[in-house]
């Protein structure tokens, strides 16, 4: 494939095309995926993740600028969990990446599915594996909220940054209870604005009480960053390669833990839809639903038939006639 050979030598447009393919759900280009596979997995991920507005954009900017000191090329990848397909960056993005924008050393893409959240955490996982294996050494990952999709996404990062803002309102406790434990570097951002002290102490204060991370050897640090200036910049690169470094001796272990949840979630999802599709093909999806429906079996019961079913048929040749006995029969019936 021209693609893969053109994408392997780090070229920007190849790039950019292979990951709108990922991008449209699905099928992902498996061939291309297979190819490239071989050649990722050198890349230093690191997640952004916060809430609205609090400058996150912004300060990926200032970070991609400070790492292209010690990376050659740098992937940045915008993951909207709310927005459909954007096929491109998002011109809001654009503006704010404007350092990034200027510099071809800077890679830059948004990146949406139409399709369901956990497609997005995979689609953001192959992105990730495209950039890597076209060479960007650093990768940046931005997504907006506080919900499962972006702890999933946050997953593919070896250093998750949390970024917070004075002045976020009532629900800053809930917000920050619920990014807290993804956290390994946090930033509280808009640090020229009133309010910064205090989010800052109230953040310190909470982390604090997370006896976890205090166990593991790594208190999540927490800097003050004015994004839009610049300020705190130097401080807070050191603290995420303070916990990359930290990172090291475990990133095997890590990296084996990934690989088993993708494939674990991966064989799911297959063996779902084939069994699925095996049940109603032979007519034993409708047959099983009429006897819950019916009130003779239960969803569990239900589910177990089927599987067993399945595993004891070979599918494709069962026409659902062989392998006697109707489902869901009365023991009395
Ligand atoms: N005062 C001040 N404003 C900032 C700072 N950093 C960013 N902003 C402003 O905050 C606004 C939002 O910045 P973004 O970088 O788009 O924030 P974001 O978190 O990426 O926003 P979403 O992706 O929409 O969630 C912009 O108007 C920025 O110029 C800062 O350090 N201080
Ligand atoms: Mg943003």
């Amino acid at each position: 494939m021209e693609l893969v050979s053109r994408l392997l030598a780090g070229d920007a447009a190849a790039l950019a095309r292979a990951i709108t393919l990922v991008e449209c759900d699905p099928p992902s280009p498996r061939d291309l995926l297979a190819a490239i596979y071989p050649y990722a997995g050198k890349a230093r991920v690191v997640g952004i993740t916060g809430p609205p507005g609090v400058g996150k954009s912004t300060l990926v900017d200032q970070l991609a600028t400070a790492f292209r000191q010690t990376h050659a090329e740098v992937g940045v990848l915008a993951v909207d969990p709310s927005s459909p397909f954007t096929g491109g960056a998002i011109l809001g993005d654009r503006v704010r990446m404007v350092r990034s924008s200027a510099d071809p050393g800077i890679f830059i893409r948004s990146l949406a599915t139409r399709g369901q959240l956990g497609g997005l955490s995979q689609a953001t996982a192959n992105a990730i594996r495209l950039m890597d294996a076209a060479g960007r050494g650093l990768i940046l990952v931005e997504t907006v909220g506080a919900g499962q999709a972006e702890v999933d996404i946050m997953n593919h990062a070896h250093t998750v940054l949390v970024v917070l803002a004075p002045g976020l309102g009532d629900d800053v406790q809930a917000i920050k209870a619920g990014i807290l434990e993804i956290g390994h570097v946090f930033a509280v951002n808009k640090a020229d604005r009133d309010g910064a002290d205090r989010t800052s102490s109230e953040l310190e204060a909470m982390l604090e009480m997370a006896p976890d991370r205090a166990a593991g050897g790594w208190r999540p640090p927490v800097v003050r960053t004015v994004a839009r200036d610049g300020r705190g910049i130097p401080e807070l690169v050191q603290k995420l390669d303070e916990h990359w470094d930290r990172r090291q001796p475990e990133l095997g272990a890590w990296q084996r833990r990934q690989a088993a949840a993708e494939l674990a979630e991966l064989v799911g999802a297959m063996a779902r839809s084939r069994l699925q599709d095996w049940a109603v093909k032979s007519g034993r999806w409708e047959e099983v639903l009429d006897a819950i429906v019916g009130r003779r079996l239960d969803p569990q019961r239900g589910a177990e038939t089927l599987v067993s079913h399945y595993l004891n048929c070979r599918p494709g040749e069962d026409q659902g006639s062989k392998t006697g006995g109707r489902i869901g029969r009365r023991k009395d019936a």
